[in-house]
């Protein structure tokens, strides 16, 4: 599964003070961590704070590829932010993320010509997250024509049914899985992928939680999961779980992640 990083997020009260006083240090130091601990790309999210958002979202990718060739998830609703950032990033970074909200996707459409990179779309519309599988399978059926159309390839397309928080809903867990598995069934070539930490909202132990939703999520066939990397725990069962699934060939990844560590834990 790919991971993620989500540590560089403004919402966490040091990363949004680091953005505010632009200590590049600070921030560059949790790209570097996470890059040593196996992401595939760093996920940037600058706040909520329309006014400064964009400043921040470019602040950020200047300073994380100082210290890293890892691609960037640009992770904003502004389209202006993003269209600024994709000119910044050196290699085509993750688009974080569309949805099927008409307004938005209007303003959305003109950023996607000619894109080679990746991109995410959520399964939501101007009436919100849906609550069952079913109609996030029709949303995202929506989603990938208006991609296809304007070029960008199922390759390119990551769709994320958005998890809803179990202590809301106690269907919220398997009609999240169940969107997994038919979006992976419906769409060839197209990826799945999820920030996985909502699913414990309001529940104690939400690590517990988490790491239970992974093992499952993977079960059913995610492809990537915005998560913090330094989790060591999380990390091992994801390890341990593409093993059992037959994702690992010769455990050759899980057998590698815990060489060296003498015991201590996963060595990544
Ligand atoms: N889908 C997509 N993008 C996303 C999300 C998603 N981006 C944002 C978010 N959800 C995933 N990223 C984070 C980043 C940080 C934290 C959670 C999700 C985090 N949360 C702590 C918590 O939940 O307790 C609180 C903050 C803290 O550490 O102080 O850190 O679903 N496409």
């Amino acid at each position: 599964m790919l991971i993620i990083g989500e540590r560089i997020n403004a919402t966490r009260k040091p990363i949004g003070l680091a953005i505010g006083k632009k200590d590049a240090a600070f921030i560059q130091e949790e790209a570097k961590k996470q890059v040593a601990a196996g992401s595939s790309y760093i996920d940037l999210n600058a706040g909520l704070s329309s006014k400064t958002e964009k400043e921040g979202l470019l602040w950020l990718i200047e300073n994380v590829q100082r210290i890293t060739e890892v691609p960037l998830c640009l992770d904003s609703a502004n389209p202006m932010a993003l269209e600024e950032g994709l000119k910044l990033c050196k290699k085509p970074p993750m688009i974080n993320s569309i949805n099927a909200e008409e307004k938005k996707i209007e303003k959305f459409l003109p950023i996607l010509e000619n894109y080679q990179g990746e991109i995410i779309a959520l399964t939501m519309d101007d009436k919100g997250i849906p609550k069952t599988a079913k109609e996030r399978l029709e949303i995202a059926k929506r989603l990938v024509k208006i991609l296809n159309d304007q070029g960008i390839k199922n390759e390119q397309i990551y769709l994320d049914p958005l998890v809803q928080p179990l202590s809301i809903n106690q269907k919220f867990g398997i009609e999240f899985l169940e969107a997994v598995r038919l979006i992976k069934s419906g769409f060839p070539g197209i990826r799945t992928v999820c920030g996985l930490s909502n699913i414990s909202f309001g529940l104690p132990q939400r690590k517990t939680i988490n790491k239970a939703f992974t093992i499952l999520a993977i079960e059913a066939g995610l492809d990537a999961a915005i998560l913090d990397p330094l989790d060591k725990e999380l990390q091992s069962f994801i390890y341990a779980s593409e093993a059992l699934l037959g994702k690992d060939e010769y455990c050759l990844r899980y057998i590698k992640a815990f060489k060296n560590s003498k015991g201590s834990g996963l060595n990544i």
